[in-house]
């Protein structure tokens, strides 16, 4: 991948951003499904970091009255180690690829490569934009946050992980494959000038055409990109397997010809796929789903 010498797989066992337990199980899901044979097959130098762990939070959640934000102590010791985490994954001259783990994990992945590209790009495909703050969040679930907080919007503990903040610029962030936005998300967006290909954009346009723009708007000005991948992008007969399914999402082959397309314009410097919950039990068909998807964005190729 650009500038990288290596890829080097982070597993972030962590599910209490999310309203469903089980996104923990994620990572070992996804590397038990084969994505280390899916490594090797394609040739890409490659290290496993193994998986995330972090110091327990010093406050307990149960200790806290706010239920804006359920279980904050726990997202914030876990993203301040991610943070750390990745850090040292760009450091090193390598390419982070993060497994998740729910969606509030994006908030310390971000920070991490935020310490080293001043003006990254992000590309969120996702059903929701997960531009929540405690104002407007329904659930209080942080992973419906986690796009809000690296853009510097909500509660400071969130939005200064690793120290610092805002993570990224809404000119250099794109939504993609958008399908389920709460009423101060869709305020959000139009404020903050945020680029957001819905489903409606997908289906009128094709993924091709909508990709091109994506990846103008984030790779223009920005010395680095990030994918953050949301499984629950896909439609739920291709990705049963997460917290938060919903119907109408990607196809298939919307979804590999995205990531090849990313691959294809060698933008990318850093990408996360989160919110595999295999404890959904329908077998590993999410899991091997993500393992082949991960394929198209490292350049897995038919000829
Ligand atoms: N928007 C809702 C919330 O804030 C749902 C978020 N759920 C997700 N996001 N899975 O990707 O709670
Ligand atoms: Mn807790
Ligand atoms: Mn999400
Ligand atoms: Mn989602």
């Amino acid at each position: 991948m650009t500038r990288a010498n290596s890829i080097t797989l982070l597993g972030v066992p962590f599910d209490l951003g999310a309203g469903r337990r089980g996104a923990c199980g994620g990572p070992e899901a996804i590397m038990q499904a084969g994505l280390p044979e899916k490594l090797q097959r394609l040739g890409i130098p490659w290290n496993d970091a193994g998986l995330l762990t972090w110091p327990e939070p010093q406050l307990e959640q149960d200790a806290l009255p706010l239920t804006a934000l359920k279980h904050l102590h726990d997202v914030l010791a876990l993203n301040e180690a991610l943070h750390a985490g990745v850090s040292r994954i760009v450091q090193q001259g390598s390419f982070p690829l993060v497994l998740g783990g729910d969606h509030s994990i994006a908030i310390g992945t971000l920070a991490g490569l935020a310490s080293h590209y001043s003006r990254l790009g992000v590309i969120w495909i996702d059903t929701h934009s997960d531009l929540n703050t405690p104002d407007t969040t329904p659930s209080g679930n942080i992973h419906g946050m986690a796009l809000a907080a690296s853009l510097g919007q909500g509660d400071e503990r969130l939005t200064r992980i690793g120290g610092f903040g805002p993570k990224i610029r809404p000119e250099h962030t794109v939504l993609l494959g958008v399908r389920d936005l709460d009423p101060g998300e869709k305020t959000c967006i139009k404020a903050q000038g945020i680029t957001c290909f819905t489903m409606h954009d997908i289906d009128r346009r094709g993924m091709s055409s909508v990709m091109e723009e994506a990846v103008q708007v984030a790779g223009k000005g920005t010395d680095g990109v990030h994918l953050s991948f949301d499984i629950d992008s896909l439609d739920p007969a291709e990705a049963p397997d997460t917290g938060t399914p919903l119907k109408g999402g990607l196809s298939y082959r919307e979804a590999h010809l995205a990531l090849e397309l990313l691959h294809e314009s060698g933008i990318v410097t850093s990408a996360e796929l989160v919110e595999v919950n295999p404890s959904l039990d329908t077998g590993q068909k999410t899991a091997q789903l993500a393992v082949e998807l991960i394929g198209s964005l490292l350049g897995e190729q038919i000829l």
